[in-house]
């Protein structure tokens, strides 16, 4: 693979996926949209265009990958190049291993696609610990959250296949309570700020942005994983169905990430293990329209990882039961609604019915 130069665009002759959203015709649609866009401001149904960008992307057959010094990824630990894939861990006891990106990555919006697979050995929930994929400002860091370091800066997005403390509840005859169990293999987002330690105990959830379950172990067909970060909107998708879908993880807006990290991706054992396969990184560039006022925000630069109304997030999330709380009250207050507007329109039509009979006298 040669070298591309940063302003050089690769376009995909036919995108990878079906999506359910797809713009038929691109062209049309965004002539009408700059048309749109020029007269109103912002339109939230987004149509954008997207490259491949060969420097962020790790594909087949990963010329170079870890043996020169020439190549846009690095690995570390016990990763190994095969001819099918980049294994971060084999299927062995106490292992870490990564591959990371060379080049800073200076793009406003981006997509990643990862091509993983999962799989060994080890029975359900005898199988750890797990991987995860990176846009950090730190790389090549050895650590204890999936093989990167604690208190990173910027997003993991980890797929965690052992439930670290649903086990240890267990091993102190406590049971979850339905509601808050989660199904493993978990993929999970956190974005940290430096300061932040990932929880491994409690598989995260002190700092998640959310997640949700997906078998991904020991199948037959691809298993992918899709990440977009636009205007500011964190979106985690799963294909691993063998459809051809993408399902719903995760969609968080007001995720403030800076310019110029890395990409990467890295992967953990313990006393369990699992084969973690990297097939694919596909890194797409994003080309968006924007309003004014949006590109103005995109003008204040930002320097540390945040996330908008996360304390509000997180209240949302571990009280669910609150929620069920709030459908009570709204039903209550829409049939308690629903009867006050009754009883008004039963004595407007009395007294219009008596002001019509005092008439026809
Ligand atoms: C990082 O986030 C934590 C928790 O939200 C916050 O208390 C802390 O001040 C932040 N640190 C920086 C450097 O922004
Ligand atoms: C991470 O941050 C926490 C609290 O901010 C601190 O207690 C801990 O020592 C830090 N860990 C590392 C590895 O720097
Ligand atoms: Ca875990």
């Amino acid at each position: 693979m040669a070298a591309v130069g940063r302003n050089c665009h690769f376009r995909e002759t036919k995108t990878p996926f079906r999506r359910k959203k797809m713009p038929f015709n691109l062209h049309w649609t965004l002539t009408v949209l700059i048309f749109i866009a020029s007269r109103c401001s912002a339109d939230e149904d987004h149509e954008m265009e997207e490259f491949l960008k060969r420097e962020y992307s790790l594909s087949k057959p990963y010329q170079g990958v870890g043996s020169l010094g020439s190549s846009h990824w690095e690995l570390m630990g016990d990763a190994m190049v095969t001819t099918d894939q980049v294994r971060l861990t084999p299927d062995k006891q106490s292992r870490q291993g990564a591959v990371w990106s060379r080049i800073p990555c200076h793009l406003n919006d981006w997509e990643m696609q990862v091509h993983f697979k999962i799989h060994g050995q080890g029975k359900k929930n005898l199988n750890g610990d797990g991987l995860a994929i990176w846009y950090t400002k730190e790389r090549m860091q050895k650590g204890p959250v999936f093989g990167h370091m604690d208190n990173f800066t910027g997003l993991g997005v980890f797929v965690d296949t052992y439930p670290n403390e649903e086990k240890q509840l267990e091993a102190q005859k406590k049971r979850y309570t339905p509601r808050t169990q989660r199904i493993f293999p978990f993929v999970l987002a956190m974005v940290g700020n430096g300061t932040i330690s990932y929880d491994h105990e409690r598989d995260g959830r002190p700092t998640e942005l959310g997640g949700c379950n997906a078998m991904v172990r020991n199948l037959k067909h691809d298993t992918f994983l899709f990440i977009r970060y636009i205007r500011r909107r964190l979106t985690v998708m799963i294909d691993i169905d063998g459809q051809h879908e993408w399902r719903d993880c995760l969609d968080i807006p007001g995720v403030r990430l800076p310019k110029g990290y890395y990409f990467g991706a890295t992967a953990v054992t313990g006393d369990l293990s699992d084969n973690h396969d990297i097939i694919s990184l596909k890194l797409y560039q994003l080309t968006v329209l924007r309003s004014k006022q949006e590109e103005e925000e995109q003008e204040e630069e930002i320097t540390i990882p945040s996330v908008d109304n996360f304390e509000l997030l997180r209240l949302g999330q571990t009280d669910e039961g609150m929620s069920a709380v709030a459908i009570f009250f709204t039903v209550f207050f829409s049939i308690l609604g629903c009867i006050f507007l009754i009883v008004i329109g039963l004595v407007v039509y009395s007294h219009w019915h008596e002001s019509r009979r005092k008439r026809f006298y």
